[in-house]
């Protein structure tokens, strides 16, 4: 990995079903680190994409009385299209059922193979469909797959293993000298209690499962769909061939559900090791979204769609764009990442409500309102800092990357917030209107001018989250995106245009009733 430069990648989700906000909730938190990360000068890869073999897919394309391959495609589409509503600004979307994928995925399993890290022996267990998970009997829960809770089937077969026992010990020791290569730490706990617990060897093939990518010294199996979607984040770094792409990036951020932690610290940094390449610079695992307290899920019927979710703010008179950021909002500040959280449409009415239209919409309003009444609509640009604004924007900026960096995205956005307060509270106590009534010009552009550079600030600090709410507010101060758009802009204080005159601006976020 080059200095400056930041790979982050989502699980790629299986294409048997559309996105909820299980899934949006990963990508929107890839997404953010990637503008925040493009914003702060990195040089960025954020990859995300489709899961596309195995049995389950295969099963889901029968039941839903499609061609494997028509419906891999079909979904598929549907992720891009979900992704392309969201604002997402991924890099790369792969798909494991292309040529450049199955080329990289046969190229290591020939060269594990070769190194003797490939074996043939005997797979005798269980096997659960649904999570595509392979289990000993002293792991079923009450006969039952322990992470889903759905019946196994019974496999024995002669089959291809992966030595995973051999690197059991380097990963032991990786793990515990990193104390941040697993996060949040309880789920770094757990995975390393399972370690020491001792990794078996990973049965790696598939007998007679035609939908998956052939074993190529051995073409009557098909690779494990785990281990050839694991390998998306090798492919898209551009492994083996393209050393220049792999030196820039390699290696990863990888944002996971809980579910996924063991395969993407356990299984995959095994793999890794095996074939001489860096571990993944961290692997942080993120709670459920509940409804009623259960996992949302398609066999429980309890799916929240995000398009949906904008949809309800779009029937209220918001904007499609800035619904869908008022959606990445919620995602983004309910819950710290690496908790559950519980969904109700309630507590995404009231966040809307409060932080949006309360909060940030009413600073702008209010000051647009007051600019055009007492100032002909024209910001001024005074020059003359107030401290205690100044000071809370410099704090904030301070720890910034860092927190980002550890998805401490509810910290960030609560300090921001706390800086809308304290803007809203200034305007409050220096009442710009009453000096403009009295005829104190000089004091009144000073705090409108005070005001109107926090906005700026704000707005560019929202981007990551809320890319199109802040693009609507910068232009709307007259500002030129690509410049603001970086770090610079937010070092110092006043780079406000001069004698802006500020357009008609339209109410962001409608007040919903409840
Ligand atoms: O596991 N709350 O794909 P998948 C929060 N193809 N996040 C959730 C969630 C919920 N209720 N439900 C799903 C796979 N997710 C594999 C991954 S990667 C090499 C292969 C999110 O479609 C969460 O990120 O089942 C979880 O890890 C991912 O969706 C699983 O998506």
């Amino acid at each position: 990995m080059k200095e400056g430069t930041f790979y982050v990648t989502t699980p790629i989700y299986y294409v048997n079903a559309s996105p909820h906000i299980g899934h949006a909730y990963t990508t929107i938190t890839a997404d953010v680190i990637s503008r925040f990360k493009r914003m702060w000068g990195y040089k960025v890869l954020f990859s995300t994409g489709t899961d596309e073999h195995g049995q389950k897919i295969l099963e889901s394309a029968k039941a839903q009385n499609r061609d494997p391959k028509e419906h891999v495609d079909m979904y598929s589409q549907v992720f891009k299209d979900t992704w392309k509503k969201l604002h997402i600004s991924y890099d790369e979307f792969i798909r494991t059922t292309e040529p450049r994928h199955e080329k990289v995925v046969q190229y290591i399993i020939n060269k594990l193979y070769e190194q003797g890290d490939i074996y043939k022996g005997v797979y005798e267990g269980w096997y659960c469909v649904p999570c595509e998970t392979f289990y000993q009997a002293d792991e079923l829960v009450n006969g039952n797959c322990p992470n889903c809770g759905r019946p196994v089937i019974w496999n024995k077969e002669d089959d291809y293993f992966f030595r995973m026992s051999k690197y059991q010990d380097k990963l032991l020791e990786h793990i515990e000298k990193n104390p941040d290569f697993v996060q949040p730490q309880t789920r770094r706990q757990e995975l390393l209690n399972r370690v020491k617990e001792g990794m078996r060897d990973l049965c790696i093939s598939r007998k007679g499962l035609t939908w998956g990518i052939p074993i190529p010294f051995a073409e009557e199996y098909s690779i494990y769909v785990w281990v050839d979607a694991l390998i998306n984040y090798l492919t898209v770094a551009g492994y083996p061939d393209d050393r220049e792409k792999f030196e820039t990036f390699w290696p990863a951020v990888h944002l996971v559900g809980k579910d996924i932690l063991w395969f993407h610290a356990g299984i995959w940094p095994c793999i890794l090791l095996a074939l001489g390449i860096d571990v993944p610079r961290k692997v942080f695992a993120h709670g459920f979204w509940t409804v009623k307290k259960e996992k949302m899920s398609k066999s429980k019927g309890n799916i929240i769609d995000p398009v949906q979710m904008a949809n309800s703010l779009v029937d209220k008179g918001f904007d499609w764009d800035i619904a869908i950021d008022a959606v990445r909002y919620f995602l983004m500040r309910e819950v710290p990442l690496g908790l559950d959280g519980e969904y109700s449409d309630e507590s995404f009415i009231h966040r809307v409500n409060s932080d949006l239209a309360n909060d940030l919409g009413n600073l702008f309003f209010r000051s647009v309102g007051i600019i055009n009444r007492y100032g002909d609509g024209i910001i001024p640009n005074t020059g003359n800092a107030e401290n205690e604004l100044l000071n809370i924007k410099d704090s904030i900026i301070k720890g910034l990357d860092e927190y980002m960096t550890n998805f401490e995205y509810t910290k960030v956005l609560s300090d921001i917030w706390d800086f809308i307060g304290a803007v809203n509270k200034y305007l409050d106590q220096k009442s710009p209107w009453s000096l403009a009534r009295d005829g104190k010009r000089e004091e009144f552009d000073s705090i409108m001018f005070n005001v109107f550079e926090s906005i700026r600030n704000i707005a560019i600090l929202i981007y990551p989250f809320m890319p199109k709410v802040s693009e609507y507010l910068l232009s709307s101060l007259g500002v030129e995106l690509e410049s603001s758009l970086k770090r610079e802009a937010l070092e110092g204080w006043g780079k406000l245009k001069q004698d802006w005159k500020i357009p008609e601006v339209k109410p962001l976020f409608p007040r919903i009733e409840v």
